[in-house]
C-alpha cells in the first residue's frame, strides 16, 4: 500500500477526519510545509524519531524548536539518546524521514508533545510522503499518538539570534533543510 493510504487508514481507525494536501513544492522540512501551507512555521509538526537507550521514542516538535537530547533523555527515563538513523526511523515509523506521519506507525511508538505546539489552534504535520501534510488541532495530535507533554525544547541562548545553533546534533534540523 502506498504511504499516504497507509497514512489515511490509520486516521481512519483512530477516527480522525483528515483531509491530505499535496504540494508539488514539496513539504519535506518544517520551513518547506510552512512556505507550501502559508502558516507560521510553528505550526508545523516535526515528527522525529530518537533512539533511546536503543528503543524508538517520538518527539512531536513545533517547527519553531529543536531538541535537546539530554531533556528527552531525562523525559523517557533512558541513560542515553540520540537521533535514529534514516534507517532505524524508516524501521520503526514505516515511513521516510521528510514525510514522517505522527501516527499510523506498525507498533506504538512512546511519543512527547511539544507543549509549544498547545498554543496554536490549528497545527499540520506530515501525512505520509514529503509532499504531503494534514491539518489537526493539538488535542487530536495528543489523542492520537497518546503523547504525553513534556518540555524536550532546547532553549537558545541568550544574544545567539535566531539561528540558536549550539553545536549539538538534534534531530530537528528539517528546519534547517535535513
Ligand atoms: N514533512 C516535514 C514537515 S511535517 C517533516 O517531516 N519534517 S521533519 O522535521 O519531521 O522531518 C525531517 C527530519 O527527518 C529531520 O529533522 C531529521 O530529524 C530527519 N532526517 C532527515 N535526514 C536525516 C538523516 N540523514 N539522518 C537522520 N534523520 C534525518
Amino acid at each position: 500500500m502506498k504511504a499516504i493510504e497507509r497514512f489515511l487508514e490509520a486516521a481512519a481507525i483512530l477516527s480522525h477526519p483528515v483531509e491530505v494536501r499535496r504540494f508539488p513544492q514539496g513539504t519535506r522540512t518544517a520551513e518547506e510545509a510552512a512556505r507550501a501551507v502559508g502558516c507560521d512555521v510553528g505550526q508545523i509538526v516535526k515528527s522525529l524519531v530518537f533512539m533511546a537507550d536503543g528503543r524508538p521514542v517520538l518527539a512531536l516538535t513545533s517547527g519553531a524548536n529543536r531538541v535537546d537530547v539530554g531533556k528527552l533523555a531525562a523525559i523517557a527515563g533512558a541513560r542515553e539518546v540520540r537521533r535514529a538513523t534514516p534507517e532505524e526511523a524508516r524501521a520503526a515509523t514505516g515511513f521516510a524521514v521528510g514525510g514522517t506521519p505522527p501516527f499510523g506507525h506498525p507498533a506504538p511508538i512512546p511519543a512527547y508533545l511539544d507543549p509549544d505546539l498547545l498554543g496554536h489552534r490549528e497545527v499540520w504535520a506530515a501525512a505520509g510522503t514529503p509532499d504531503a501534510v494534514f491539518r489537526t488541532t493539538p488535542e487530536e495530535l495528543r489523542r492520537t499518538t497518546g503523547a504525553v507533554v513534556a518540555d524536550f525544547r532546547e532553549t537558545r541562548p541568550e544574544g545567539s539570534g535566531t539561528s540558536g545553533r549550539t553545536g549539538i546534533m538534534d534531530g530537528s534540523r528539517a528546519s534547517e533543510g535535513a
